[in-house]
C-alpha cells in the first residue's frame, strides 16, 4: 500500500493500453466509462478523466484545492489551469510521446505538428512561471493544477525535447520533485 504525496493509502494496478480495449479486463471495461486510463476506484465508485479525478479528491480528502479560502481567486485560477491542460498541454505531450516512443511510422507532418503545439504549451507555461513569484501554479502553495501540469512533463525527453530549453519549467519541475512524499511517476505507477 503506497500513501505518496497526499498521504492517503492506495494500491496501483497497471493496464496495458497497448492492448486493443476489447481485450483489457473485464473489471476495467465495466468502470472505465471511456475506455481510457486513469480509472480511479475511490470508496467503491469509479472515476475517470484525470482533472475531474484530481478535483473529486481534492474535495473530498480537503486538500490541494489552492488557496486557503474556498470563495478566494486561486481557486477559478486553479479550475483555468486544469482546463487548458486538457485542451492543450496534456494533448500535445501525451500524444507526441505516445507516437515518438511507442509506436513508428507516424506521418511526419502530424509529428511536426504536435511538436509545435508542444512547444506553444511550453512556451505558456515557462512564461507563466517565470513571472509568478509564488513558485507553483497558482500562489505560493502546490495544488491540484501542480499535479495535473507536472505529471507527464517528468518523461517530455520521451517526446524528443530538452526541458532545459525552458528553464522556469525546469525549476518549478525540480522544486516539486523536492516536496516531501514526491516520487517520480515510473516509481509511482510501478504495479
Ligand atoms: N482526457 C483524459 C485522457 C485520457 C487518455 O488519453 N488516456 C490514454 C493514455 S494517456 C489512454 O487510455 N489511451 C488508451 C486508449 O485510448 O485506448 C484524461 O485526462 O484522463
Amino acid at each position: 500500500m503506497e500513501t505518496a504525496r497526499a498521504d492517503t493509502p492506495h494500491c496501483y494496478e497497471a493496464v496495458d493500453i497497448l492492448q486493443p480495449r476489447s481485450e483489457r479486463s473485464a473489471f476495467f471495461r465495466e468502470n472505465a466509462r471511456y475506455d481510457e486510463v486513469p480509472l480511479v476506484i475511490y470508496r467503491g465508485k469509479p472515476l475517470v478523466q484525470s482533472n475531474a479525478i484530481l478535483l473529486h479528491l481534492a474535495e473530498k480528502l480537503q486538500l490541494l484545492q489552492g488557496g486557503t479560502d474556498k470563495d478566494g481567486p486561486e481557486r477559478a485560477q486553479v479550475a483555468e489551469w486544469l482546463m487548458w491542460e486538457q485542451s492543450r498541454l496534456g494533448f500535445s505531450l501525451p500524444n507526441l510521446r505516445f507516437e515518438r516512443k511507442f509506436r513508428t511510422g507516424c506521418d511526419p507532418a502530424v509529428l511536426a505538428w504536435l511538436e509545435a503545439r508542444l512547444r506553444g504549451d511550453l512556451d505558456v507555461l515557462n512564461n507563466h512561471l517565470g513571472q509568478s513569484t509564488g513558485g507553483f501554479i497558482v500562489g505560493n502553495s502546490l495544488s491540484i493544477a501542480d499535479c495535473s501540469l507536472a505529471g507527464y512533463l517528468y518523461w517530455l525527453s520521451d517526446a524528443g525535447l530538452k526541458i532545459a530549453d525552458w528553464p522556469a519549467v525546469e525549476a518549478w519541475l525540480t522544486r516539486l520533485s523536492e516536496l516531501e512524499h514526491w516520487q517520480h511517476p515510473d516509481d509511482l505507477m510501478r504495479a
